[in-house]
């Protein structure tokens, strides 16, 4: 026991991973905010995590944009390394953990690929309804190009459902990094009927967020606004 101690003083703790998040967004945000990817892959991988917590206005520092050009959540840090963009972060976190990335490299390529989709021909068109629904509802823009973008998503969900087919998960009975991202992209449109109407999507989101690590990163996200507040 104390041999032990005297090893891990010798070697040092590893610092542990900080996670970057907002202290505050309106109710309609939390539990949506990106940042619940990094947490939830974290989770799943059975690592410890602490978060880095923005105040209103931190996200335009200088010292905050040298590590997210952008000025958005979630960032990764880890002993001087520093990563953005959410896919990055959970394919990161990926590369320590089977639950997320197989080791089977055919298998693991195909949970990049199912990533990859979920953020690049789901989330545009998804973002496309959500950004008229929550910021612009009242343009007159908005009301007359909604139904097109609807109809544009629900084209593109169509597929991705038939693919999914009944299966429990994207790639087969194993649930990946994949589907987690492509979960919480689909979570998204959680304020309209898009995904829920679609039977098997609905069953396949309520699979994915019923895993513990997916309850635990939600509480996380939701505790740091309440104990923001
Ligand atoms: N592509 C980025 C998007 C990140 C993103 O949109 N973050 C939002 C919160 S969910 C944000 O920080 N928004 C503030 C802003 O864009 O100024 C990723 O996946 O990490």
């Amino acid at each position: 026991m104390v041999a032990g101690n005297l090893f891990i003083e010798w070697i040092g703790v590893p610092n542990v991973i900080t996670i970057s998040a907002f202290k505050w967004v309106p109710e309609s945000a939390r539990g949506q905010v990106r940042d619940l990817r990094a947490r939830w892959a974290l989770e799943e991988a059975g690592l410890p995590y602490k978060t880095r917590l923005l105040e209103q206005g931190d996200q335009d520092r200088p010292e905050y944009r040298a590590l997210q050009p952008f000025g958005q959540v979630p960032i990764l840090e880890e002993d001087g390394a520093v990563l953005f963009e959410s896919g990055a972060i959970v394919l990161y976190i990926g590369e320590r953990s089977e639950a997320l990335l197989p080791k089977d490299s055919r298998a693991r390529a195909r949970a990049v690929q199912w990533l990859i989709a979920a953020l690049n021909s789901i989330e545009p068109f998804v973002m496309n309804v959500a950004l008229i629904d929550l910021f612009y509802a009242n343009e007159e823009w908005a009301k007359l190009r909604r139904p097109g973008a609807v109809a544009f998503v629900q084209r593109r969900l169509s597929a991705l459902s038939r693919s999914l087919g009944d299966k429990p998960f994207l790639d087969g009975d194993r649930f990946t990094a994949g589907d987690l991202m492509m979960t919480t992209v689909l979570r998204i449109l959680k304020h309209t009927d898009i995904v829920s109407s679609d039977k098997r999507l609905a069953e396949y989101v309520a699979r994915c967020t019923s895993r513990p690590a997916f309850k635990r990163a939600l509480d996380a996200q939701i505790g740091d606004f309440r104990v923001a507040a």
